[in-house]
């Protein structure tokens, strides 16, 4: 029987990708899933403190595995920003199209080699007293337009390395094998299942 994971996050596109890539390793749930409520968390700049964070939030409210993780979009061209603050690009209010679009414009008088950028991703797991880390990166590059429909965030802007088309227009079968959070998830997965 898979030992139950409670992944502290908010973003439905983020749970679906764990549980497609734990199937059969955890039993992943959310807080909402489990009438606990959203965690205002304060972010700093570091992927690894945020992903711990978020899953210290829910420390006294879950008795078992909880795993936070926290991503985003590194932009060469613009000394790697968003970075950790992906999230709060342009306001935390703003739409995803509406971020995308911002990101299209500064990036407007950039050619196309220098559009490299690639997303990050950092689990942290808690696993009684002992915290485990797990990293992922998927390298790209920032396109002209958005293009797509599936994933979520910055997928319509993003083209994977080995790709012409983005993350948005692949979709979740081809991006859960090659992406950033799946790669973190697939080295958490490893220590599920060797514990
Ligand atoms: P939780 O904190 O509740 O997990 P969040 O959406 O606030 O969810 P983050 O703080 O980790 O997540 O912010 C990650 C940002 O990077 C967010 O703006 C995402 O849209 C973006 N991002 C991360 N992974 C992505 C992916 O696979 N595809 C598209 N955008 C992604």
């Amino acid at each position: 029987m898979p030992s139950k994971l409670l992944v502290a996050t908010g973003n439905e596109g983020k749970l679906r990708e764990f549980k497609k890539v734990l199937c059969g390793v955890a039993d992943v749930v959310a807080p909402h899933e489990l009438s606990l409520p959203p965690k205002e968390v304060k972010e700093g700049t570091s992927y690894a403190e945020n992903a711990l964070a978020k899953a210290r939030a829910y420390r006294d409210q879950f008795d078992g595995l909880i795993c936070g993780e926290d991503s985003g979009l590194e932009v060469d061209a613009l000394d790697t920003r968003p970075g950790p603050l992906s999230a709060r690009y342009g306001g935390e209010k703003t739409s995803y199209p509406e971020k995308c679009r911002m990101l299209l414009k500064e990036l407007k008088d950039v050619p196309l080699y220098e559009r490299t950028s690639r997303f990050r991703a950092t689990i942290a797991l808690i696993d009684g007293d002992e915290v485990k880390t797990f990293e992922g990166v998927l390298e790209g590059w920032i396109g002209f337009e958005p293009r797509g429909t599936e994933g979520f965030g910055y997928d319509p802007i993003f083209i994977p390395k080995g790709f012409s088309q983005t993350n948005a227009e692949l979709g979740l079968v081809i991006k859960n094998r090659i992406s950033h959070r799946a790669k973190a998830i697939g080295k958490l997965a490893e220590y599920l299942k060797s514990r």
